[in-house]
């Protein structure tokens, strides 16, 4: 069932689902304190995804650049607390895909609404790139963008569906990546969209 994408990176098919229940809730109550927002890049260009943050440190952007912050800067306060339903999620995927020991502090929640997506680029806001990243996709069917170690790398398609985890780690860590357009479907569970779980040790 885990398909190696290449030397570090492995999609575990499925391995979110017998989770879809108390996921799905956790989600609510986190976008209930801090609602998913379109955050501006420091181009100054609205992002079409939507993001939220649970967990010590959320992933923020604005006119002043991208960094991790304790705090919501739409609340004032702190992002809400990482369920353990997410922590066991991302500690058993890293473990399978051969990271044990991963206890992420921050985790990104992406929102994909259809004709969102997400330009290459690379993640390299983390103190530690030895560190996996743990990806969790839900609800409605995206293609990932797969590339290399430069921008102008051919990139790798990757189709994710609802309940697939990619464990990103070791060489993959810091290859370009996006997400292609979603292109409009329907989840029972979570309507028009597709939620992304992205667990990171940020700190
Ligand atoms: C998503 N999110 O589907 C993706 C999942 C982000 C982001 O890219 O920055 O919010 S994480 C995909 C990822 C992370 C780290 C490395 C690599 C892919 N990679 O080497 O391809 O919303
Ligand atoms: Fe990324």
């Amino acid at each position: 069932r885990d398909e190696p994408l290449c030397d570090g990176a492995a999609v575990l098919r499925g391995f979110a689902l017998a989770n879809e229940p108390p996921l799905l809730q956790a989600i609510d109550t986190i976008a209930a304190q801090a609602p998913f927002r379109h955050l501006i890049t420091p181009g100054g260009f609205r992002m079409s995804v939507g993001m939220t943050n649970a967990g010590p440190l959320g992933w923020v952007s604005d006119r002043r650049g991208y960094r991790y912050d304790p705090i919501d800067p739409d609340s004032g306060q702190p992002w809400p607390p990482m369920p353990d339903v997410f922590l066991e999620l991302a500690g058993a995927a890293a473990a399978q895909a051969g990271f044990s020991g991963f206890v992420p502090d921050a985790c990104l929640i992406n929102r994909y609404e259809p004709g969102t997506r997400l330009t290459l680029h690379q993640d390299r806001n983390e103190r530690d790139f030895e560190q996996p990243i743990v990806s969790v996709s839900l609800g409605i069917p995206a293609v990932f963008l797969f590339g290399g170690m430069q921008r102008t790398d051919r990139a790798m398609r990757v189709p994710l569906a609802h309940g697939d985890v990619v464990v990103w780690g070791g060489p993959a860590r810091l290859r370009y990546h996006g997400v292609l357009p979603l292109k409009p479907n329907l989840h029972q569970a979570f309507g028009e969209c597709r939620i992304n779980l992205t667990f990171r040790r940020a700190g």
